[in-house]
């Protein structure tokens, strides 16, 4: 083919790209690592958004900081790339000043579990009703592979260079025990089943948690001598077990060992703001101005 056809089937293929209309195209390409695990969260999300028909206008998408918390920057829709670890606390804002918006957080397992966690785990308390996406890859990726609250034992990361001796958490156990309603974790090797879980907490009310394992191929793949971003697919292909419905204490990450994956919590409860309305109507009666739209089949109950 020659120079002309090529950049010819190139422009095409840009200009038909179905998932065009969701990006930020001015800013492709993208600074991600070839075979980083983090784009492929990016196509499953604006598929998601696709099959749920969710309203673009009234969607919004939050990070902190990380490579991770690029990802809103590439999302044409409402982004907001905040301060490290914060996402959680702006999406709270941004929730409970519009409850009509779809407030969705997908940022790093540093970001969100570590200087982020306090935030976390009191937005899975509260119910409050957030999407929150995380992506792990068990380490601080942008900043240079320190070691996480997410790293398996024994791994080797620039900060533990003769490797962590740390427990981590596993974030479905953390995720469901502080009252998450929707809790699931898939490898971005599980594109169909990450996008179906993405389907699932679009439509879902309440803390909804999914966790995305995927690689950092130049930082923990490189520094553990396990190949490229690829051999790491390849791995989760091997070792990855779906055990939906699984208990959550049963679910930490070994370093190289089998991974659970699937849907582990998925059930109905008030949301923080469900609980505040029909609170304060109890308090203050018919003094009380309802907060934001009533839920389905509570629409009686002031
Ligand atoms: C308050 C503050 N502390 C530390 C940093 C430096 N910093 C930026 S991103 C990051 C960690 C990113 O790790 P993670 O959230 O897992 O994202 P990844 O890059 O792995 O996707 C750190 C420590 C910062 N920007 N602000
Ligand atoms: S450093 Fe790691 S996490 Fe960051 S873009 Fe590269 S592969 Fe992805
Ligand atoms: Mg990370």
């Amino acid at each position: 083919m020659t120079k002309t056809a090529e950049k010819a089937v190139e422009e095409k293929l840009m200009k038909d790209h179905p998932l065009e209309p969701y990006l930020r195209m001015d800013r492709i390409p993208h600074i991600w690592c070839p075979t980083c695990g983090i784009g492929t969260v990016v196509s499953c999300f604006i598929q998601a958004v696709i099959e749920t028909a969710t309203d673009v206008d009234k969607l919004c998408i939050v990070s902190g900081i990380g490579c991770t918390a690029r990802v809103p920057g590439y999302l044409k829709m409402d982004s907001y790339h905040t301060t490290h670890g914060r996402s959680i606390a702006f999406a709270t804002g941004l929730k409970l000043a519009n409850p009509e918006l779809e407030v969705v957080v997908i940022s790093g397992d540093g970001d969100l579990i570590a200087i982020g966690g306090n935030h976390f785990i009191h937005a899975a308390r509260r119910n409050l009703d957030i999407k929150v996406i995380c992506v792990n890859n068990f380490i601080y990726g942008m900043t240079g592979g320190q070691v996480a609250p997410t790293t398996p034992l024994t791994a080797n990361c620039s900060t533990t260079p003769y490797g962590n001796s740390e427990t981590p958490f596993s974030l479905p156990y953390l995720a469901a025990s502080c009252g998450a309603t929707y809790v699931a974790r898939w490898t971005s090797l599980h594109i169909r089943r990450m996008t179906r879980a993405f389907n699932e907490v679009l439509r879902k009310r309440g803390f909804s948690f999914v966790e995305v394992i995927a690689p950092c191929s130049t930082l923990y793949a490189r520094r553990n001598k396990l190949g490229t971003g690829l051999s790491l697919l390849k791995y989760y292909h091997d070792n990855s077990e779906i055990a939906h419905g699984h208990d959550v204490k049963d679910l930490d990450i070994g370093y190289q060992e089998k991974i659970k994956v699937g849907k582990f919590i998925d059930e109905d409860k008030p949301t923080h703001i469900d609980r505040a309305n029909v609170w304060h109507t109890k308090v203050f009666g018919d003094r009380y101005n309802w907060y934001g739209p009533k839920p389905p089949g509570m629409e009686e109950a002031k």
